[in-house]
């Protein structure tokens, strides 16, 4: 019963208990023995900016009101959580900065391996920064876009460039508030200068602050990281695949990757493919090299070229529980340091890839654009090497069979699927066939039963007509639970069902990971500038039933200020000032045309959710 407590899924409950039985410490069981958690901290009543500090507001008036430097309740809660956002917004943002540096190489003839994959991205992107295409080649196209997108981090004369994309409405609401994103790194720095002691000290400009902040994420470092990642990689396309720990063969070399940025996992797919590589790994009995992904960089991975995935965030201990993981190749973000410890009791070798992301029991083999190639090589053939040394004692292959998934719908898929224009989605909407969209994202969290918040969310919003698309941890649980398939539409209303079936396609289109989120942004604004309207006016909303990571508060922050209305699972630290529930639940709607809602219970947050999109409807006359 405990174990059921803590995961929907079957393999989860399955490996649950041989983790046990392995004697492992898992997320769930240090989640425990962390009980009870701060209460000041969970109220965002905490601060230790500054060493006359720590400090804490008591949150029931008796004790103290104000930190020793006299900042007060709403103070700190705005400052923790634009702290919150910068860091987010810095991650996203930092990987965006990763990929932009190989599109670089790539175009001087420094990262062997790499390549363009999609010219006519790069070309598209090139354009919107100004750059012309006449006469010049991918490779010098690639070095002179880098270049304008290397400016966008640092102290840019006019807003990003990306903003092009947004509709005149939107734009004139930031401009009027003053949270225009300016350079990426800036809105960042500027959030690092504003929480420090005795700068900003007026809980509403931090927070329009951190609205701007999580702008330059949304519009800016994750935009590049996904255009950077689709010219590189190629612009996904529907494709097929399968999920869960069934993924993991028991008679091939599995090869799981974890992480974030494609940078990595595309070097070591590609030396997948190796014929001599695929000899050695026949040479030691095994019928295959098996790639499998976790997380984000797992899924991108299953975008671009279909890899199964084996898990979301709670499942990447487990995948190491089935003793049947050869090597886990990690870059960062989302990467739980006790991954190092826990596969010493298997035979799985730990690679670490990035010279910003080390780990406690982990080999370091960094990962630079101009050595990647052979770098993939030389793992590939160690976990290779490795298949032989399995446990089998310790070995437990998943009772289940995968479940299988579509996934690969970019914005440019989607429209595709459409025959090439929103028009069919428009009609669709105004006909009440689809009632309306919304994105179902994020993480797990020890916190919740894992993937009920997402599975319940979704069943009920397709039901009732309402399209979902999904990115990062959200879409590998709505994957597991069968949700990702065209029969899927039959657990949908009549009318989703019907668009769906016409289309060949499912109720809950994957659209990525989680820097992902902006071919959502981007979807919507297509919607929006269509119509000649605001991304607020539509018949959209956002959910975060199970978030977790500061990068899932940069997320919902940009999705708000973006105009779309935001559900959040997991209560973000801000009850500790009133004045802040109250204008972002409430009055910040009147600024921005949306605002958030906390629910921690999904079937009442799907309530909320449909009240929402059937009111814009009624405002849109539909
Ligand atoms: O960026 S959904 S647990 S893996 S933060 Fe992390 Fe959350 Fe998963 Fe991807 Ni996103
Ligand atoms: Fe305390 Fe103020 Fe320092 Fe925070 S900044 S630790 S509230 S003195």
């Amino acid at each position: 019963a405990e174990i059921e407590a803590r995961t929907i899924t079957e393999d989860g409950q399955v490996f649950l208990q041989k983790a046990a039985q392995d004697g492992l410490e898992t997320v769930w069981d240090r989640y425990q023995a962390q009980k009870p958690q701060c209460g000041f901290c969970e109220l965002g009543l905490s601060c230790r900016n500054c060493s006359m500090g720590p400090c804490r507001i008591d949150p029931f008036g008796e004790g103290p009101q104000r930190g020793v430097c006299g900042a007060d309740a709403d103070i700190i809660v705005a400052r923790n959580l634009g702290r919150m956002i910068a860091a987010g917004a810095a991650s996203h943002s930092d990987h965006g900065r990763d990929l932009v540096e190989v599109l670089r190489k790539v175009g001087e003839g420094h990262a062997p391996g790499y390549t363009i994959r999609s010219e006519e991205k790069l070309k598209k992107v090139a354009a919107e920064f100004g750059i012309a295409a006449d006469g010049k080649t991918p490779a010098d196209l690639a070095v002179e876009l880098a270049h304008a997108m290397e400016e966008e981090f640092g102290t840019r004369k006019k807003a990003l460039t990306f903003l092009g994309r947004v509709p005149e409405k939107r734009r004139a609401i930031w401009d009027k508030l003053g949270i225009t994103p300016r350079g990426i790194d800036r809105e960042t720095s500027e959030m690092m200068h504003r929480t420090h002691m005795g700068v900003d000290n007026d809980w509403q400009s931090l927070l329009l602050h951190g609205l701007r902040n999580a702008l330059s994420d949304g519009w800016g470092g994750s935009f590049i990281a996904t255009e950077v990642s689709d010219i590189l990689f190629g612009i996904p396309q529907p494709v097929p695949s399968e999920v869960n720990l069934g993924v993991l063969k028991e008679n091939q070399v599995n090869i799981v990757l974890h992480g974030h940025n494609p940078i990595v996992s595309e070097m070591i797919y590609e030396a997948a493919q190796d014929p001599e590589l695929l000899a050695l790994a026949s040479e030691k009995g095994a019928e295959g090299i098996n790639l499998a992904g976790l997380c984000c960089t797992g899924n991108e991975l299953l975008m671009r070229r279909g890899i199964p995935m084996a898990g979301n965030h709670l499942m990447t201990e487990l995948a190491l529980s089935t003793g049947l993981v050869d090597m886990m190749i990690v870059d960062y973000q989302c990467i739980m340091p006790a991954l190092g410890e826990i596969a010493t009791c298997y035979h799985t070798l730990m690679i670490s890839t990035s010279d910003k992301a080390k780990f406690p029991h982990m080999a370091h083999h960094e990962f630079h654009p101009e050595t990647a190639q052979s770098k993939a090589r030389e793992l590939v053939r160690m976990a290779v090497e490795n298949y032989e040394r399995r446990l089998p004692a310790k070995v437990l292959p998943a009772p289940n069979t995968p479940t299988r998934m579509m996934a690969g719908f970019s914005v440019e898929a989607i429209l595709g699927a459409l025959g090439g224009s929103p028009a069919p989605l428009i009609e669709a909407i105004k006909s009440g066939a689809v009632q309306g969209a919304v994105g179902v994202v994020g993480c797990n969290n020890p916190k919740i039963r894992q993937d009920f918040g997402h599975v319940t969310l979704t069943r009920h919003l397709i039901e009732n007509d309402i399209l979902v698309v999904d990115t990062g941890c959200a879409a590998v649980a709505h994957a597991k639970a069968g949700l990702k398939v065209p029969e899927a539409a039959a657990l949908a209303g009549p009318g989703l069902q019907q668009v769906c079936k016409s289309l060949g396609i499912p109720p809950v289109l994957h659209m990525g990971s989680c820097v992902d989120n902006v071919r959502i942004l981007d979807l919507a604004a297509a919607l929006a500038n269509a119509l000649g309207t605001d991304i607020s006016d539509l018949p959209l909303a956002a959910a975060a039933p199970e978030w977790y990571s500061e990068k899932a508060v940069s997320i919902a922050c940009y999705a708000v200020a973006s105009g779309i209305f935001t559900v959040l699972g997991t209560p973000p630290p801000i009850f500790g000032s009133p004045k802040i529930v109250k204008l972002l639940t409430e009055d910040i709607e009147g600024l921005l045309g949306a605002s958030f809602a906390v629910e921690p219970d999904p079937e009442k947050a799907a309530a909320r959710i449909e009240q929402h999109i059937r009111q814009k409807r009624k405002a849109l006359g539909l």
